[in-house]
C-alpha cells in the first residue's frame, strides 16, 4: 500500500510544534512528534523573537519525528531575519508586536497615499505589514548591511537546506506583492524605496525547496536524502487550506492567537468600500485569494490568562459560561488590542470608555472576550460575503479556538448560521496536504478537503437564540 509520513513544521505565536502526518489512499492522520514554546523576549531595543531556541525545537522535533518522506515549513506571517553577505543572520528577528512601526504608516501614506496602497497590493492596513516594518528600519547599520532577507519559515528552510527562496502565500502579506499578477509589486517598492533584490526568488506551494544538510541529519539522526517541500508557509494559508468544506459556499475562521475570518475567493476585491472595512487579499494555495480580516482573537484571553498567572482553563470557561450574554463588548479588530501587557485593565477601560458595564471578575472578563470576539466573527463574515457578494451558508472554524466549545458555540449564534468546528491542527495539516499532493498522493483542493471531512473529527453547532440581539451590541460599538 502507498502511504507516505511527512514532517510539519508549524509555528505558532505561542508555541511550535513538529507533527508527522501519514497520509495514504482515503486516509490522514496526525500526531505530534514535538511541541515547544515560543517565547519572544524584550531586550531594551525592544521585542525580539527567541529564533534559535525556535530552531532548536524544529532540530528537537525532526529527532523526534524520525524518517519522514519530507518535510514542509509554516509559521506567522510579515516578519524576517537580515542576513549578511557571508549568510550570517544580522541580530534576532523583530517581533511583529514590536512598538517600531508606531506611526509609521502614515509616513508611508505621505509618499503612497493609502488608496493607491490598497490598490496595489490588496492588503489590509496593519501596522505590521513587512513593508512598513522595513520603513522603520530604514536608516538602520542593520538593514544597510543587509544582504539578503528571508521571512520566518524560509530562514528555517535555509538554515535546513542552503537554499533561499520566497514563499509566494507568505511574501504577499509583506504588501509588496500585486495580488492580480501574483508578483512583486516593483512600482511601489520603487517609490518607497525598498530595495526587491534583497529578497530571495519567488516559490509556490508545492515546489521543491532542497534537502535536509548532511548537518542536519547528523543532527537529528534521519538518514538523507529528505526533501524540503515549499508548502503555504504562512500558517494562515496552510490552515485555509485544511478548512474541511464542501463546495464554495462557506466562510471560514482560523482562530488561535489571531481570528482571521473570511473568503476563499478566485480573485482580488479592490474596491474602496473593501478598503474602508479594512478587509486583506491575501494569497492562497492555487492562485486563490485569501479574502479576510485580522481580529485580536484568543490573545486577548491569553493575555489576560498570563497577568492571572494562568488559573484552570477549563473553570475559567465554565464560569464565564454562567454569566449573561452581551453585557459588555469591546471592539475586538482594533489595534489597540495589539501590543502585550495590562490586557483586563485595557478592556475594563474600553467598557468604561464606551458607557457599559465594566467586567469585574475574571469570569465576566472571559465572557466579554468571548461575546466581543463572536461579535467580530459575525460582522467580518457579514462584511465579507457583502464586499464580495459571495454568500455562505455555513461557517467553518479550524485551529486552536475549536477547542472553546463556548467560542464556537456563541460565533454559531452571533452569525446566525451553522458553524462546523474542526480540526484543531488545521495549519499542520494544511502543510502536511501540500507535501502529499506534491508527491502525487492527494489530488486538487477540493478532493484535500473531501479527505479532511471524512478522516477527521468535526463538530457541528447549531445557532441558538435571536440575532437581532447580536446586530444591537454590533451598534453599541459602532458610533457614527
Ligand atoms: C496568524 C498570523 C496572521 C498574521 C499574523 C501576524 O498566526 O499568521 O495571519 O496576520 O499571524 O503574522
Amino acid at each position: 500500500e502507498r502511504h507516505k509520513t511527512f514532517a510539519a513544521v508549524d509555528l505558532g505565536a505561542s508555541s511550535g510544534r513538529v507533527m508527522v502526518g501519514r497520509v495514504g489512499p482515503g486516509a490522514l492522520d496526525l500526531t505530534e512528534a514535538h511541541r515547544f514554546p515560543n517565547r519572544p523576549v524584550r531586550v531594551p531595543d525592544g521585542l525580539r523573537w527567541d529564533i534559535l531556541s525556535l530552531y532548536a525545537g524544529v532540530l528537537d522535533g525532526l529527532r523526534a519525528a524520525g524518517q519522514v518522506d519530507s518535510v514542509g515549513i509554516d509559521s506567522w506571517a510579515v516578519d524576517y531575519g537580515l542576513l549578511d553577505a557571508d549568510g550570517a543572520l544580522l541580530g534576532n528577528p523583530v517581533h511583529y508586536r514590536d512598538t517600531r512601526t508606531e506611526g509609521v504608516a502614515e509616513q508611508v501614506w505621505a509618499t503612497v497615499p493609502a488608496a493607491e496602497l490598497y490598490a496595489a497590493t490588496g492588503l489590509q492596513y496593519a501596522p505590521f505589514n513587512t513593508l512598513y516594518q522595513l520603513t522603520a528600519a530604514r536608516s538602520t547599520a542593520q538593514l544597510a548591511h543587509a544582504e539578503r532577507l528571508l521571512l520566518i519559515p524560509d530562514l528555517l528552510a535555509y538554515w535546513l537546506t542552503g537554499e533561499a527562496g520566497t514563499e509566494l502565500t507568505n511574501a504577499s502579506t509583506t504588501q509588496l506583492i500585486d495580488p492580480r499578477t501574483r508578483e512583486w509589486a516593483h512600482d511601489l517598492a520603487g517609490r518607497l524605496g525598498i530595495d526587491l533584490k534583497l529578497f530571495a526568488p519567488l516559490r509556490r506551494p508545492g515546489d521543491p525547496a532542497g534537502h535536509l544538510t548532511p548537518r542536519v541529519l547528523e543532527e537529528t539522526g534521519l538518514a538523507g536524502p529528505v526533501p524540503v517541500t515549499t508548502v503555504g508557509s504562512h500558517d494562515t494559508a496552510s490552515a485555509v487550506a485544511a478548512v474541511p468544506a464542501v463546495g464554495e459556499r462557506f466562510a471560514y475562521i482560523c482562530t488561535g492567537t489571531w481570528s482571521l475570518a473570511g473568503l476563499e475567493l478566485a480573485a482580488p476585491v479592490l474596491t474602496e468600500a473593501s478598503r474602508a472595512a479594512n478587509f486583506t487579499n491575501e494569497l492562497g494555495l492555487d492562485g486563490t485569494v485569501r479574502y479576510l480580516r485580522n481580529i485580536m482573537g484568543l490573545w486577548l484571553l491569553q493575555e489576560c490568562l498570563r497577568e492571572w498567572d494562568h488559573p484552570d482553563l477549563g473553570e475559567l470557561l465554565r464560569a464565564a459560561a454562567e454569566i449573561p450574554s452581551l453585557r459588555s463588548v469591546v471592539d475586538a479588530g482594533d489595534a489597540a488590542f495589539l501590543a502585550p501587557g495590562r490586557m483586563p485593565a485595557r478592556i475594563a477601560d474600553a467598557c468604561r470608555a464606551s458607557g457599559q458595564p465594566v467586567p469585574g471578575s475574571r469570569a465576566e472578563i472571559t465572557r466579554c472576550i468571548l461575546d466581543s470576539l463572536a461579535l467580530a466573527h459575525r460582522r467580518a463574515v457579514a462584511e465579507a460575503q457583502e464586499l464580495a457578494d459571495h454568500p455562505v451558508d455555513v461557517v467553518h472554524i479550524v485551529g486552536g479556538g475549536t477547542r472553546n466549545e463556548l467560542l464556537c458555540q456563541l460565533t454559531a449564534d452571533a452569525c446566525g448560521l451553522p458553524v462546523v468546528a474542526g480540526p484543531a491542527e488545521a495549519a499542520a495539516l494544511g502543510n502536511v496536504l501540500v507535501q502529499a499532493r506534491a508527491q502525487g498522493l492527494v489530488g486538487d483542493r477540493a478532493s484535500m478537503r473531501r479527505l479532511l471531512a471524512r478522516t477527521q473529527p468535526l463538530r457541528r453547532y447549531e445557532p441558538r437564540g435571536d440575532a437581532a440581539v447580536w446586530r444591537a451590541a454590533q451598534d453599541r460599538l459602532i458610533r457614527p
